[in-house]
C-alpha cells in the first residue's frame, strides 16, 4: 500500500514493502560520554534529545510491519580498516582504537559500540557494521537491500552531516529515493544540522526529501 509522506520539498510517496528505516549509528560511542564523539571534543548530550522520537518512529514502524536496518561506525581490533586519514583525526588525547571509559573507541565488540538499548535491534532486523562514515562503503549493505527489493530509504540518526548525509547521498547515486526525519537526526553543531537539511532538499530534492516525525507518523496511520 502506497503511503505519502507531507515532506519537502513535496510530498514523498512509498510503499512499506519497499522501504527501510535505515538508522544509522545510534552507538554508545557517538551518543553517551566517553565515547568517540566526546573524544573528538563533542558535546554529546545535544544527541540524546532525539532517542524518544526515534523511539516513536521506531516502534511505529516495526507495528506496520516494516524492516529495520540499523548502522554501527566501528574497525575491527588491528585497525586494519582505519586509514591514517581516519586515524590522526582528533584530539591527540584519545584516538581510535585507545582505551577510554567505554572500551577501545570505535572498535567493534567493545561496550561503546553497541547501539543504545532503547533503539537496540530486534529478531529480523538487519544491521550492518560500517568502517566509514557512509553506510554502502565496504558493507554488504547495497545486496541486502536488493534482495529485499528496497527503492526507498527513511532515515534517521547521527551525525546529521557526517554519517546521515554521506549515507544519503551514497543512496541517492545508487538509485534509492531517501527522507530524513528531522527530529530523528541530530549533530554536534546546529548549524550544521540545519544547512544538511536545507542542501539535501534544495534543488528539487537534489539529494533527497526532509519532513518532521509527526508527518510520517502520520502518513503512517493513514
Ligand atoms: N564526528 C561526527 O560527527 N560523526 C562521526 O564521526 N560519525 C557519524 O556521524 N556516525
Amino acid at each position: 500500500m502506497i503511503k505519502t509522506v507531507h515532506a519537502q520539498p513535496f510530498d514523498y510517496p512509498f510503499d512499506i514493502r519497499h522501504t527501510a528505516l535505515l538508522i544509522i549509528d545510534m552507538q554508545r560511542d557517538f551518543v553517551e560520554p566517553g565515547g568517540f564523539g566526546a573524544s573528538l571534543g563533542n558535546d554529546v548530550s545535544l544527541l540524546q534529545a532525539i532517542v524518544p522520537t526515534c523511539q516513536r518512529v521506531l516502534q511505529a514502524w516495526r507495528e506496520m510491519g516494516g524492516w529495520v536496518v540499523h548502522t554501527r561506525e566501528a574497525h575491527k581490533a588491528d585497525l586494519s580498516d582505519c586509514p591514517p586519514a581516519k586515524l590522526n583525526r582528533g584530539s591527540p588525547t584519545l584516538r581510535i582504537g585507545d582505551v577510554g571509559p567505554m572500551g577501545r573507541i570505535l572498535i567493534r565488540g567493545e561496550p561503546g559500540h553497541a547501539i543504545i538499548p532503547e533503539l537496540a535491534p530486534i529478531e529480523g532486523e538487519l544491521v550492518i557494521d560500517k568502517p566509514g562514515k557512509g553506510a554502502f562503503y565496504a558493507t554488504p549493505l547495497r545486496e541486502a537491500l536488493e534482495v529485499r527489493q528496497i527503492t526507498h530509504l527513511i532515515v534517521m540518526g547521527v551525525t546529521t552531516e557526517v554519517c546521515v548525509q554521506t549515507s544519503m547521498r551514497e543512496a541517492n547515486d545508487r538509485g534509492y529515493d531517501c527522507l530524513l526525519v528531522e527530529d530523528g537526526t541530530e549533530s554536534y553543531f546546529p548549524q550544521f544540522k540545519q544547512a544538511t537539511l536545507e542542501m539535501i532538499r534544495a534543488q528539487g530534492a537534489i539529494v533527497g526529501w526532509t519532513a518532521p516525525s509527526e508527518a510520517l507518523l502520520q502518513a503512517l496511520a493513514a
